[in-house]
């Protein structure tokens, strides 16, 4: 049987595919275990400069939580520890060192879509249909979908797509910036995405991270704390090996060698 979940470096960028194909790459136990392998190798490999998040095949991203398996869950003690594991897996992910993109090729509904608000950036192919469906299944989002989307897009649009469950064509969440860039297809979409994480490889990958860590810790602190934390990391980044040659660089006229 193939992993439930891809885990391929090239370049310096990993690419991690949810391939769950014949199940539109739903999130079982074993996707999870897969992705919660992929946050651990993003934090421990030192080399990779970033990494892209994609669904196998054309037609899915992640089509949400493994109904199937959901099913099985009635009492609200396994539903909660369910939750929490799920949780966990994405707040990894959202933790990377390396930006991490998530590709939205065909549907990313309910956690699949959870899924792509955990990354950093989202990218979309036109025929992406991304949404909140769990009331309409007499759930609520259990991934983080009620925090992070009215985080990303605020408290009305998030309420109204959360409260009606409506799906959201690509343009229509570029427009709302659910997703960053939308691309004609899959590929084109991969080669975006490899594009944005070549211009950031060339970049401090010690000053990427920490402007990564700037952004996770002071999202959701009050002004001043968040400022005493961009402060904090902006003195290990003027610190470092890093900043001696990027400044060092532009003072003799050359191109910075991280
Ligand atoms: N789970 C399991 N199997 C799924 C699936 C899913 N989420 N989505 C699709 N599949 C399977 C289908 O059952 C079908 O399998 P077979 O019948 O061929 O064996 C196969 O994938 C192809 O799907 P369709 O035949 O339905 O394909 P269509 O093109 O007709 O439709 C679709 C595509 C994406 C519109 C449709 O498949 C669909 O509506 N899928 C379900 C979408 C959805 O409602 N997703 C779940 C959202 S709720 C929690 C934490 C988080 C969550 C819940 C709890 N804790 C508190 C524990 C998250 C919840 C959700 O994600």
């Amino acid at each position: 049987m193939s992993e439930p979940v891809a885990f391929e470096v090239e370049g310096g960028v990993a690419t991690i595919t949810v391939q769950r194909e014949k199940a539109l790459n739903a999130l079982n136990a074993e996707t999870l275990d897969g992705l919660e392998r992929a946050a651990q190798r993003l934090q421990r490999d030192g080399e990779l400069r970033g990494a892209i998040l994609i669904g196998a095949g054309e037609k899915a991203f992640v089509a949400g939580a493994d109904l199937k398996a959901l099913s099985q869950v009635t009492s609200v003690g396994p539903a909660r520890g369910l939750a929490r594991r799920g949780q966990s897996v994405l707040r990894q992910l959202e933790q990377s060192p390396v930006p991490l993109i998530a590709c939205v090729n065909g549907y990313a509904l309910g956690g699949g879509l959870e899924l792509a608000l955990a990354c950093h950036m989202r990218y979309a192919s036109a025929n992406a249909r991304v949404g909140l469906p769990e009331v309409g299944l007499g759930l609520i989002p259990g991934y983080g979908g009620t925090q992070r989307l009215t985080r990303l897009v605020g408290r009305g649009r998030a309420t109204e797509l959360i409260v009606t469950g409506n799906q959201l064509k690509a343009d229509e969440a570029a427009a709302i910036g659910l997703v960053n860039r939308v691309f004609e297809s899959r590929d084109a979409l991969l080669a975006g995405a490899r594009e944005t994480l070549a211009v950031v490889a060339t970049r401090g990958r010690l000053a990427v991270s920490l402007a990564l860590e700037s952004i996770d810790r002071g999202v959701d602190a009050d002004l001043d704390a968040a400022l005493a934390v961009e402060a904090d990391l902006f003195g290990v980044a003027l610190a470092s090996d890093d900043a001696r040659e990027g400044i060092g660089a532009f003072l003799e006229k050359r191109a910075p060698n991280f």
